[in-house]
């Protein structure tokens, strides 16, 4: 059953992938786009007795095949509405272990308007999160508590004290931290919220606590469910690996709190440019399923990450209608109700990348330092105040070492990193 159909033009009731299609020798370009629409949609390596000719119209069309990259169509009724893992089984399955094909990469799917009404999408967004921590145009500061894990709960909820009376509206667990034998989950829970009520009476700013619940669904939803009944207002959910599933699940149990998705082991899958999947993919399936808030890299950090990538995916993210963009393989989506998600910064930053990160991203960001808070020679508390000294200069439009000379908390990060 021919896939290839160059004339066809994809109906706003299609799924419409694009792939980077990297044939394994002796294969041709064409061979290996039929052997990739045929895998994720109705056909076989062979020809079958079994089929009908009611199935072809099932069938995925290649219609667009430029130099490595290929558009594919595939009809919405090869798709359960709502279930990202049977959308993923079909086009991000089997595929992309074919022999025929050296290398594969889903760029973006876009997802016709069916998929996205039967998704809530984030509960907040960004206006909610502003309006829940009363800040209403500058970036929000975040920090990590580190060591990343080891500490013991009263050591992590005085780290996490100090972070937010030296000016961090938000602290989080680290990805790998859950519920280890020295900083139990619940005890965690509550000693880190008194720290937290006790900064907002020092500050008299609103300040968020981030609780790890990344753990199996049932227990996760026990965990978020604990938080919630404690008087916490987030939660921070490793959305890579729980899965779509669990995170899913998370969303529909609705409960008032921020959805923090943090995206560890990603780069398993998007690091490479010429296999895998793109983070602009696992960006647009985290808004369709509803996290609030989600690590999308900073190209200035520590860790990898292309300008062009990482401005596109907070477009995707933030934006209701984007356009297609032929450059970063971006297919273009119209969001419609679902709400934007907050882009967040972080990995290796410290108060000097922030007007730089500012002049990239904008204000509608929440920047996260672990290392660059609580590395500040002058300590934990010195190192937020300097976080937010940075983006108050940047937001003054200030030169940083200008504003360094009446700030020595800023002085002394620019003095170790900059
Ligand atoms: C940053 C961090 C973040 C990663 C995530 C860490 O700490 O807490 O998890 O940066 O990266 O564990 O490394 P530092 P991304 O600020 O000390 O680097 O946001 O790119 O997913
Ligand atoms: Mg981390």
């Amino acid at each position: 059953m021919g896939y290839i159909d160059l004339k066809y033009r994809p109906g706003k009731d299609d799924l419409v992938c694009e792939f980077r299609v990297e044939p394994a020798a002796g294969v041709t370009m064409k061979q290996a786009a039929e052997a990739v629409a045929g895998e994720s949609s109705v056909g076989t390596w062979t020809d079958i007795t079994t089929s009908k000719p009611y199935i072809k119209k099932l069938g995925a069309k290649v219609f667009e095949m430029r130099g490595s990259y290929i558009k594919v169509a595939y009809p919405e009724e090869l798709f359960e509405l709502d279930n990202i893992p049977q959308i993923l089984s079909s086009v991000a399955g089997n595929i992309f272990g074919m022999k025929m094909l050296r290398n594969l990469r889903l760029e973006d799917i876009n997802f016709p308007d069916k998929v996205i009404r039967s998704f809530k999408g984030p509960r907040f967004g960004i206006q909610g999160i502003r309006k829940l921590l009363k800040v209403k145009d500058r970036p929000l500061v975040g920090t990590i508590v580190k060591p990343k894990i080891g500490l013991r709960t009263a050591d992590h909820a005085r780290v996490a004290q100090d972070a937010w009376e030296g000016g961090c509206d938000i602290v989080k667990d680290d990805e790998n931290l859950s519920g280890q034998s020295f900083n139990p989950f619940e005890k965690r829970v509550k000693v880190t919220l008194k720290a937290r009520d006790a900064a907002e009476k020092v500050t008299g700013e609103r300040k968020m606590y981030m609780p790890n619940v990344t753990a199996e669904t049932n227990e996760m939803l026990r965990r978020a469910r604990l938080v919630k009944d404690s008087g916490g207002e987030y939660v921070m959910v490793d959305i890579m690996t729980t899965g779509w599933s669990a995170l899913h699940t998370l969303r529909d149990l609705d409960l008032d709190v921020v959805l923090h998705g943090h995206r560890a082991m990603h780069a398993a899958l998007t690091r490479s440019p010429k296999h895998g999947i793109s983070m602009l993919t696992i960006a647009k399936l985290s808004r369709l399923i509803g996290v609030d808030q989600l690590h999308i890299g900073t190209i200035i950090g520590k860790m990898e990450g292309s300008k062009d990538d990482v401005q596109e995916i907070e477009q995707q993210i933030e934006k209701r209608i984007i356009r297609p963009h032929s450059d970063t393989h971006a297919l273009g989506e119209e969001w419609m109700s679902i709400k934007p998600v907050f882009a967040v910064c972080s990995g290796g930053l410290h108060p000097g990348h922030v007007p730089k990160l500012m002049g990239m991203m904008g204000r509608d960001i929440i920047i996260q330092m672990g290392g660059g808070i609580h590395g500040n020679p002058l300590g934990t508390k010195a190192g937020a105040a300097a976080a937010r000294q940075a983006v108050q200069a940047s937001m003054d439009g200030q030169q940083l070492e200008k504003y360094a000379l009446k700030h020595k908390e800023l002085a002394a990060a620019m003095k170790k990193w900059a």
